[in-house]
């Protein structure tokens, strides 16, 4: 069986494939505490980890959502910055923002499953995630205005990428709360499901069509996308076309266009 590990604050489903990650601690509205941060670090390197031939590619996709129904994740813990230096907090952002860089290099998609509020560090860790679905309960935002505070762990960066400006720049300097028809309208949510239990659903459907596919043509298209994503046009092509010639080094790429001209269904072993 597959070891991902334990975790304080995680808890870790892994079934069919698709590993749902919950962030656990209902009692603070899934608060990113300094504890929080450090174990979806371990756990996405664990995850990043597995994504191997020798290790049988276990888990083929990820679901990320939040413990107890009333938030995917409320920000970072506003109890433990209170009291932080500028120091300290530089540090806290710098882990933080690991955690989403992170979360865009393991090799499988992730899905944020947003149910209740993504606030602040919430709708940042959301937006590290390769597209998200909601609830009809979510609510989105960016509210560090009202504490004094600045995005920092992506916001200003991702937020105007998946929005645009006007709509990131408002976002952000009203601290405004927007609900899930809004945040679909804006494109910053790829579906609205009605309920949690059907968003859930979904985001495994979709993680279900995707788990057959050829897991290194996966992994290499969301390299591309991520890395191009923001360069000028052409350095980006440069990118697209390292990682196109990449595919041409593995096993599933012979055995995807053979099955293809031998009219058969193609079997991937993920090398
Ligand atoms: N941090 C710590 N504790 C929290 C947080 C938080 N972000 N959010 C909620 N809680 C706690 C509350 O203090 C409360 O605890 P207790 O029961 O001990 O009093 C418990 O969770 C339940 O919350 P409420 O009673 O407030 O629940 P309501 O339903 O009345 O309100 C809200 C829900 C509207 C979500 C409200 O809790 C709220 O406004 N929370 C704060 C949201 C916020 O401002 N988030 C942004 C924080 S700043 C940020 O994220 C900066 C990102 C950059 C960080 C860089 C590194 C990560």
């Amino acid at each position: 069986s597959t070891d991902l590990g334990s975790y304080a604050t995680l808890e870790l489903d892994l079934t069919d494939g698709i590993l749902t990650l919950t962030v656990n601690r209902p009692q603070a509205l899934n608060a990113l505490s300094q504890q929080v941060i450090s174990d979806l670090w371990k756990a996405f390197t664990a995850i990043e980890d597995s994504c191997t031939h020798d290790a049988g590619w276990p888990v083929r996709g990820v679901i990320l959502t939040g413990a107890g129904g009333k938030a995917f994740v409320a920000g970072a813990d506003i109890r433990e910055m209170a009291s932080m230096e500028p120091d300290d907090a530089a540090e806290y952002a710098r882990s933080a923002q690991g955690v989403t860089l992170l979360i865009e290099k393991v090799p499988v998609p992730v899905i944020a499953a947003v149910d209740g509020f993504a606030l602040g560090g919430g709708c940042e860790l959301a937006l590290a995630c390769d597209f998200i679905y909601a609830s009809e309960a979510a609510q989105f935002g960016q509210p560090e205005v009202n504490l004094g505070l600045v995005p920092g762990f992506g916001g200003s960066v991702r937020l105007p990428q998946r929005v645009g400006l006007g709509p990131a720049r408002e976002l952000i300097y009203t601290g405004r709360r927007i609900d899930a028809a809004e945040a679909l309208r804006l494109g910053l949510v790829n579906r609205v499901l009605p309920t949690r239990q059907e968003l859930l659903a979904a985001a495994r459907a979709t993680l279900g069509e995707i788990a057959p596919k050829a897991p290194l043509a996966v992994g290499l298209a969301k390299q591309s996308i991520t890395g191009a994503y923001g360069l000028h046009t052409g350095q980006g092509l440069e990118i697209e076309a390292g990682l196109f010639r990449e595919a041409f080094t593995t096993e599933d790429m012979r055995e995807g266009t053979t099955a293809f001209l031998e009219k058969r269904k193609a079997s991937f072993a993920g090398k």
